[in-house]
């Protein structure tokens, strides 16, 4: 990038940074959290300077006590979040499923706060463990406050609230020693999963690629449960909520998952941060799967179940608005952790179905802010706060911030003129839809949710082979990591009843063969009575051979938006070539970034200084997607002279990224693993940009990865 324009920049971040704190900070002192202004936040009040702290130093009992109170509890899952504001807009009215505001008037842009998390690891956790992805959105409506809480695989791993602290106790670190963190590479967990085959299907999808993305911006999102849409006429139809984002669904593979936790583990957090300080706000369409109520029982599964997707090849996704996330949270704590998102947060228009997960859930999440944040009134929290005004009864508590007015606090009543009067339906009063339910009490589970095979195999099948080897090699090396061999061969057994190919494979890597029989039943109450019943999981079906919107090798490869380009520079890298290429890249939005020999500046052939946006011993290539090398004589020696830039392009390389070189950049390339691949179809030596933005635009050159995996990097 040229000196000039990164003044440009870090000036305009100058005024930005001055804009955000001007209100509070321009002209008013330091002061305590009573008002007192302070003349000294640097010394405690001593008995002369080498005497002892004196207990009336309320200055520093002030400041060090907040500090000592400084921490709320995490999140027992999904601690490890970033958020941002943005705003939804309707583009298509379906007013004929719903009465909702937001689904109706397509004029409305909706405030949202969305949080992104990881499940298992705790706040301070890498950002690329292999986990799902939590996608929560706050819309905050001009009728109440909705809150879809979803995750980025369109399934769960269990079908009953009951069985979830069991799940996430099997995930976690184990209790002994506290190992392994964000991690589902253990004993326990595939003690769990070999024992609860309801999990199979979230996890393959677990073992997929979706579960390392590229970017939070790349990622899909799901309600996963089914919901229901109310219209006017008191009418429900079944509702699955999909969000659909513009650059695609893209992911990294493993080898860089694990060394971008170690080169920045914020890779996340921080490319999402980073793409909306840039002006390049991520975007997504939302999408909607409606069923007709006479069309419940259908299916091949049960809607209810949420470990059943609706495949889009029965049941078309259908657009109907957008996301656009347009500017980061002004401080993380106040924000992105305190936000509580509870599923049971709705409006008129949206409401539940019996899906016996999602009704759990509405117990849960209520009681965990209670928890977390240590009082009823976390909803006057401000990131919590609705955009509607609210008048109820409810009274006192914890930190209580409103000052109701008035003698009473009750209903009915007259003193208060009866206030707060109840809502019509008409006035946008809360009704629950009227289902009709006519069942015995009964602890237990619909048999129609027993078929545990069917959907991961539809899954695998509808992989392309790339993706396909991928969850292989994830088995392969979460298994590994297992100790215990009857854990092992019981999920190679149950691997095998999703693929046979699969399974062997799997257990090839293992060293391991894939059992004729384990000890049945499979899904056992272990130690029960004999009245309590599990059922069996049913043989697999094929009610369809493939659902192409499941695999990422059918996703968008259209655009090179905020895409991090290398460029290995050195004195005297060639200007020409290198103004030619990034004015092509940068004007599709990708973002080029310096990496040479050392930090500082570089002078190109122009004799012009670049500002270093990163010294090679500083950065990484798993932290970019795609690495050019300009050329120039001197340049290009200098770079020769570096085993980390060689290492850098190998490794590039090895991940099946473009790479493109212009004229002595050639030269390098010819020191590294590229140099007998310079035919590859993303490997582009004094080609036209076009050609190098079309290989960008690709994510990867999957074709490569045979030969890639060759490489020692
Ligand atoms: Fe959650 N889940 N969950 N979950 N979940 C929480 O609530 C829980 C489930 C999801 O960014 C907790 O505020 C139970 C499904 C997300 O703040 C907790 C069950 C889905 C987030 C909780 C589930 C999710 C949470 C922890 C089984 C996808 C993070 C902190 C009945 C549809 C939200 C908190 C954020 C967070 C409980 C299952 C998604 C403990 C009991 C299914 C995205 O209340």
């Amino acid at each position: 990038m040229a000196k000039k324009n990164i003044e440009k920049t870090s000036e305009s971040k100058k005024i930005q940074d001055l804009e955000t704190h001007k209100v509070d900070y321009e002209n008013n002192p330091m002061t305590t959290n009573q008002g007192l202004k302070v003349n000294d936040t640097n010394n405690s009040l001593k008995a002369g300077v080498r005497g002892a702290t004196l207990l009336e130093d309320f200055l520093l009992r002030e400041k060090i006590t907040h500090f000592d109170h400084e921490r709320i509890p995490e999140r027992i899952v999904h601690a490890r979040g970033s958020g941002a504001h943005g705003y939804f807009q309707l583009t298509k009215s379906i007013k004929k499923y719903s009465k909702a505001g937001i689904f109706t008037d397509t004029k409305r842009k909706t405030p949202v706060f969305v949080r992104f998390s990881t499940v298992a690891g705790s706040k301070g956790s890498p950002d690329l463990a292999r986990d799902v992805r939590g996608f929560a959105v706050k819309f905050y409506t001009e009728e109440g406050t909705w809150d879809l809480v979803g995750n980025n695989m369109p399934i769960f791993f269990i079908q009953d609230a009951m069985k979830f602290p069991d799940l996430i106790h099997s995930v976690k670190p184990e209790p002994n020693n506290e190992i392994p963190q964000a991690a589902s590479a253990h004993d326990t967990f595939y003690d769990f999963v070999s024992h609860t085959t309801e999990t199979l299907h979230n996890h393959i999808w677990a073992m997929s690629d979706r579960a390392i993305p590229r970017s939070l911006r790349m990622m899909e999102g799901f309600g996963i449960h089914t919901f229901r849409l109310i219209n006017d006429k008191n009418e429900s139809h079944f509702v699955k909520f999909h969000w659909k984002p513009k650059l695609g669904v893209h992911s990294v593979t493993w080898d860089e998952a694990v060394k971008i936790n170690g080169a920045d583990a914020d890779f996340h957090r921080r490319d999402l941060w980073d793409a909306i300080e840039a002006g390049h706000y991520p975007e997504w369409e939302l999408g909607i799967q409606v069923v007709p109520e006479k069309d419940e029982h259908k299916y091949e599964f049960d809607l209810l179940d949420p470990t059943k997707l609706i495949p889009e090849e029965l049941v078309p996704v259908e657009i109907i608005g957008k996301m656009v996330l347009n500017r980061n949270p002004d401080n993380f704590f106040a924000e992105t952790e305190q936000v509580a998102f509870l599923p049971g947060h709705i409006v008129p228009g949206i409401d539940f179905t019996n899906d016996p997960l999602l009704q759990g859930r509405l117990f849960s999440y209520r009681d965990t802010q209670l928890s977390r944040l240590g009082s009823p009134n976390f909803h006057q929290i401000p990131i919590n706060k609705p955009i509607t005004k609210v008048y109820n009864n409810e009274r006192d508590g914890h930190m209580q911030m409103d000052i109701p007015k008035g003698q009473g606090a009750y209903f009915p009543n007259t003193l208060m003129g009866g206030c707060p009067h109840l809502s019509k339906m008409k006035e946008g009063g809360f009704t629950h839809y009227e289902e009709r339910i006519d069942a015995k009490k009964i602890r237990g589970r619909s048999e129609s949710f027993s078929d545990h095979f069917s959907q991961p195999a539809l899954f695998y099948r509808s992989l392309s082979d790339w993706e396909k080897e991928h969850v292989a090699q994830a088995y392969s090396f979460e298994l590994g990591k297992c100790t215990q061999k009857h854990i092992k061969e019981r999920m190679l057994w149950l691997i095998n009843k999703i693929d046979k190919n699969l399974a062997k494979t799997v257990a090839e890597n293992l060293g391991m063969k894939v059992p004729k029989s384990i000890n049945k039943p499979i899904n056992q109450a272990i130690g029960a009575d004999a009245n309590v019943k599990e059922h069996q999981p049913q043989d697999p079906k094929n009610y369809l051979d493939e659902d192409p919107a499941l695999s990422q090798a059918n996703t968008k490869f259209d655009t090179i938006e905020t895409r991090q380009i290398a460029v290995l520079v050195a004195d005297g890298f060639d200007m020409k070539a290198f103004k030619k290429m990034t004015s092509t890249l940068e004007k599709e939005g990708a973002m080029v970034k310096l990496v040479a020999p050392h930090g500082g500046t570089v002078t190109c052939s122009d004799n012009m200084e670049h500002e270093v946006d990163a010294a090679i011993a500083t950065t990484e290539s798993v932290l970019f997607d795609a690495v050019y090398i300009p050329g120039g004589k001197k340049a290009v020696k200098a770079l020769q002279k570096e085993a980390k830039i060689k290492k850098f392009i190998n490794e590039a390389f090895k991940h099946c990224k473009a790479i493109a070189a212009d004229g002595e950049g050639e030269e390098l390339l010819d020191t590294t693993f590229v140099a007998d691949y310079k035919d590859d179809a993303a490997v582009c030596i004094n080609e036209k940009p076009k050609q190098f933005r079309d290989a960008i635009a690709q994510h990867r050159n999957w074709e490569r990865r045979k030969v890639a995996m060759e490489v020692p990097a």
